[in-house]
C-alpha cells in the first residue's frame, strides 16, 4: 500500500476547509488513505501574548500585513512531518493555476499549501516557497478557497481517487479540449431529442461524432485552448464535415 499523498494547509481559517474536503470524492479518499490533509494554523506560532499574526505595514498606508515569524515557524513545523516537501503560497501574483500544473503536483508525496489572508503578506515569506499559484484573475478574500480548488484539481489525479473509467488517462487525450454533449434518458423532453447517432449502438461513429463536437465545441468557446491542439488528419476532416 502507497503512503498517502499529504497535503498540509496553513491557513488561520482551518474550520472553512471542513465541508468541501469532507464529502464526496475528496471524503472517500481520504477513507481509502491516498490522500491526507492536515491542518495547520499559523496562530499556534504567534508566541506573543496577543498571538499577534499581523502587524500594520512599514511606510504607512491601510490594512494589515501577515507577519513573517508564525508562518516561518509553522512552515518548518509542517516540513518535519515527512521530507521533501512542495512549497507553495496561494497569492493572485502567482502562476495561473492549469491542469499541468495539477498533474505535476499530484506526483509529489507532500505539498504544503500557504493560505495568504487580509491585505496580504510580508514579502520575506517569498524566500521560503518554490512556487506561488493563483487561481484566476479576480480577488479573493484569501488564499483558501484557492487552497481548496487546487487541492481538489490534484487529489483527483492521485491514482486511485477517480474510478477507472474516468481516469487521468482520459484527462490528459482531452486536455486542451471541451468536453462533448452529453445526455441521459429521456430520449425527449420539452421537445428537445438526444441526437439519433448516440442510440445508433456504432461506437466508433459515436467516438467520431464525440470528438468532432468537442473539436467545435473548443474552437467557438475558447478559441485560446483550440490554437493549442495538435490536431490530427482525423481532426481535421471531422471539422470540415458540413
Ligand atoms: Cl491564490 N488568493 C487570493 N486572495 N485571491 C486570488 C487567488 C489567490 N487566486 C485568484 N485570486
Amino acid at each position: 500500500m502507497n503512503e498517502p499523498l499529504l497535503i498540509q494547509i496553513l491557513t488561520l481559517f482551518p474550520e472553512m476547509f471542513e465541508g468541501p474536503f469532507n464529502h464526496s470524492i475528496l471524503k472517500r479518499a481520504q477513507e481509502q488513505r491516498l490522500i491526507e490533509f492536515r491542518f495547520v494554523n499559523f496562530r499556534d506560532f504567534a508566541y506573543d501574548k496577543h498571538r499577534m499574526v499581523d502587524d500594520t505595514p512599514y511606510g504607512g498606508g491601510s490594512g494589515m500585513v501577515l507577519k513573517p515569524e508564525p508562518i516561518y515557524r509553522a512552515l518548518q513545523a509542517a516540513k518535519a512531518v515527512k521530507p521533501d516537501a512542495k512549497v507553495i503560497l496561494l497569492t493572485p501574483q502567482g502562476e495561473v493555476f492549469k491542469q499541468e500544473r495539477a498533474r505535476q503536483l499530484a506526483a509529489y508525496r507532500h505539498l504544503i499549501l500557504i493560505c495568504g489572508h487580509y491585505e496580504g503578506f510580508d514579502e520575506r515569506i517569498r524566500a521560503w516557497v518554490d512556487l506561488e499559484l493563483s487561481i484566476g484573475d479576480y480577488v479573493l478574500t484569501g488564499g483558501e478557497l484557492a487552497a481548496m480548488i487546487v487541492s481538489d484539481a490534484v487529489a483527483r489525479l492521485v491514482p486511485g481517487v477517480l474510478g477507472s473509467e474516468n481516469s487521468a488517462v482520459h484527462d490528459s487525450f482531452t486536455e486542451n479540449l471541451l468536453d462533448y454533449p452529453q445526455y441521459t434518458r429521456p430520449f425527449e423532453f420539452n421537445g428537445m431529442k438526444v441526437p439519433e447517432i448516440l442510440l445508433s449502438g456504432h461506437h466508433a461513429q459515436i467516438e467520431a461524432w464525440r470528438r468532432k463536437q468537442a473539436l467545435k465545441r473548443t474552437a467557438e468557446r475558447r478559441p485560446d485552448l483550440f490554437q493549442k491542439l495538435v490536431l490530427t488528419e482525423e481532426d481535421q476532416r471531422l471539422l470540415k464535415e458540413e
